[in-house]
């Protein structure tokens, strides 16, 4: 069988599509990739035309006829067919916690998106901090300090070891860490454990050698 086609936005900017490229390289999986840049005239239309069923939206995987769209489906289809082991956690309780932060990054934190997207080519302070944006962060980093006292026996990530969680947050360490975001110690180390992974570098190193700038 041929390579699946994980079709991205730009890699710069897509924070949907960071979470589901890394849902695949957590789970060992090869895939070929393509950037369809946002923002154009012919986004939707080059998405759409990708395949039956295909979503104007990314990341969406194509395999054949075979289309896999929106980050949750993509991060079940990732782990049902790792090839390094689980990426939920084994106990059922802690599977369940797992798939709810997930559950809560992919339906909330709208503030946080729209006045923090993530744009890895910034470096500047946000300054303005309206009490929703506030309440967005303050609310991240008790998710995670709060999975990194329950799980730090068993590493470094947000359930000890490497789970489909972290791919949900890498976008938020990504915003977090560009525009300076002021965070606790433990929120600290968990985002430089997130920012090390190879497959995280590889997205940047892609990223700055993207030509799209997107001015809004
Ligand atoms: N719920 C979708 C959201 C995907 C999404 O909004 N992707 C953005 C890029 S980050 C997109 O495709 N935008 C295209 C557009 O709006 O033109 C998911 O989880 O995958």
């Amino acid at each position: 069988m041929s390579k699946p086609l994980l079709v991205l936005g730009n890699k710069r900017y897509s924070s949907w599509s960071l979470r589901g490229y890394l849902a695949l390289k957590f789970a060992g999986l090869d895939f070929e990739q393509t950037v369809i840049p946002l923002f154009q005239e012919d986004t939707h239309a080059r998405m759409k035309a990708l395949g039956p069923n295909a979503p104007a939206r990314v990341p969406m995987l194509i395999q054949g006829d075979h289309v896999v769209w929106d980050t949750t489906s993509l991060m079940e289809f990732a782990a049902e067919n790792s090839k390094l082991g689980d990426l939920w956690p084994t106990d059922m309780f802690e599977r369940a916690h797992a798939r709810s932060i997930c559950a809560e990054m992919h339906s909330g934190f709208v503030a946080l998106r729209e006045h923090i997207p993530m744009n890895l080519s910034r470096k500047d302070p946000y300054e303005d901090q309206p009490e929703d944006v506030r309440t967005d962060i303050d609310r991240i980093l008790e998710v995670w300090t709060d999975c990194r006292k329950k799980y730090k026996e068993s590493g470094p990530y947000l359930f000890g070891k490497l789970s489909m969680a972290d791919a949900a947050f890498a976008p938020v360490v990504a915003r977090f860490k560009s525009r300076s975001i002021p965070v606790d110690d433990i929120s600290k180390a968990y985002m430089e454990s997130i920012w090390a992974l190879p497959a995280f570098a590889e997205w940047r190193e892609d990223a700055s050698n993207e030509k799209w700038i997107i001015d809004q």
